[in-house]
């Protein structure tokens, strides 16, 4: 796994390079999911395939950016799951954007997950890591280098909430569930990128994030494999909960089709609490 992880590292200060001084327009083509890919998408996929097809573990590589999973090494064990530039069309406007890591076991289903990684493109570039019941920060140094910093923990209740998906296709219970917490005084943290509102939660140490159904996307717009499950591993290995609309554990989940949807929530137990009982769970 440490070469997995290395081998992530090096994939981000690439990337971090790209997003610095590469052009942030779109490219001529659409991805797996119909959606119009920036040049930084495919630069960016490019980047993590090259950097993880050459790990001797890595069995298979399963792109937000593709229809297919590709098999680049017969005698591997494992299965990356991963969306190489989340948020991508924030680059333009300078907001903070991620690559998302699922390490998946046998295939790639919520419990063959082993670990997950995720980074976030900001001021700062930063590495979180989930695996064997630690969170770990790390942080990239002036040598190029990425530094440990802290292990990362969830507590009981936040104070950030992060409302995802088109309000005016809400479902009422979501609406009314929403405005209670607010009500309750919890501070409005969104930004349109998974990634950087997701860490600043878990940093933050509380608060929730939610991608619900919604009447024109039932099945919510994140995606299991690449997106939803290796937050899921995150949050709740930082001891919070992640769940979907009808109460069961994200990581319960097993994937029909590599680039399924569902309606998700991320958080501490309080909020996750809350959600629960908007939806009659
Ligand atoms: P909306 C970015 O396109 C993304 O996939 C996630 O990073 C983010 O959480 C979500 O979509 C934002 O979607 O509908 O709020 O623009």
């Amino acid at each position: 796994m440490k070469e997995i992880f290395e081998a992530v590292g090096k994939a981000a200060f690439r990337i971090q390079e790209a997003l610095s001084y590469d052009d942030t327009g779109y490219a001529d083509n659409k991805n797996a999911t119909g959606d119009v890919q920036l040049k930084l998408d495919i630069k960016s996929d490019y980047i993590v395939e090259e950097e993880l097809s050459r790990i001797p573990t890595v069995k298979a590589l399963a792109s937000e950016e593709k229809d297919q999973v590709d098999l680049v090494n017969e005698s591997g064990r494992y299965i990356i799951g991963y969306d190489p530039l989340d948020g991508s069309s924030l680059a333009d406007v300078n907001l903070s954007v991620g690559s998302i890591f699922g390490i998946y076991e046998g295939d790639l289903n919520g419990p063959s997950l082993k670990a997950a990684i995720y980074v976030v493109y900001g001021p700062r570039i930063e590495l979180v890591s989930a695996y064997r019941d630690r969170v770990e920060l790390w942080r990239l140094d002036r040598n190029g280098k990425f530094s440990f910093v802290q292990t990362l923990s969830l507590k009981e209740r936040g104070k950030l909430l992060a409302p995802g998906g088109t309000q005016k296709h809400w479902y009422p219970h979501h609406k009314t569930m929403v405005d209670a917490l607010f009500q309750e005084g919890y501070r409005l943290r969104y930004s349109g990128g998974m990634v950087p509102d997701l860490h600043q939660i878990l940093i933050k140490g509380g608060g929730l994030f939610a991608y619900p159904g919604t009447s024109d996307k039932p099945e919510g717009k994140l995606r299991l494999v690449f997106e939803v499950l290796p937050f899921a591993f995150v949050y709740e290995m930082a001891g919070g909960e992640a769940i979907d609309d009808r109460g069961r554990r994200l990581m319960e989940y097993t994937v029909a089709g590599h680039h399924d949807t569902c309606p998700c929530f991320f958080g501490s137990r309080e909020e996750i609490g809350a959600v629960k009982r908007a939806y009659g769970i």
